[in-house]
């Protein structure tokens, strides 16, 4: 997708950060932490968000969450670690591209909201 941010974070176009990568994952630091390890996991293929997940294949799919916890391995989230999707207005997803922030190195919140 030509207008995607994260479409160009993964051509490069756009500088980041890179944590791991993958034939179908890349996973990079958000450039706004809400905590000591805070890390996007995002497909190479372009789909816009969890409500359109079905465009996406399972292999892929199941790539992205194993890439998450590989993230938690590399980063040492020993303690526990946490795994979001925002998606549409009411989760306050900002870029359309389907990603996963990882968070951890701390004791988070309770709080899902
Ligand atoms: P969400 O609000 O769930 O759509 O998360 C989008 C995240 O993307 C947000 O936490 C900030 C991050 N982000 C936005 N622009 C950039 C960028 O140019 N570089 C990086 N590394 N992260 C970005």
């Amino acid at each position: 997708m030509d207008n995607c941010l994260f479409c160009k974070i993964i051509k490069g176009d756009i500088p980041s950060t890179k944590v791991y990568e993958d034939d179908k994952t890349y996973a990079f630091r958000d450039i706004a932490p809400m905590a000591p390890t805070h890390v996007l996991v995002v497909p190479k293929a372009h789909v816009s968000g969890m409500n359109t997940i079905d465009e996406l294949d399972d292999a892929t799919l199941s790539a992205c969450l194993r890439a998450c916890c590989k993230v938690a391995e590399l980063e040492g989230l020993t303690g526990g670690f946490r795994t979001v999707s925002n998606c549409g207005d009411d989760a306050c997803q900002s870029v359309q591209h389907l990603h996963f922030h990882v968070l951890g190195g701390k004791k988070l919140s309770e709080k899902m909201d």
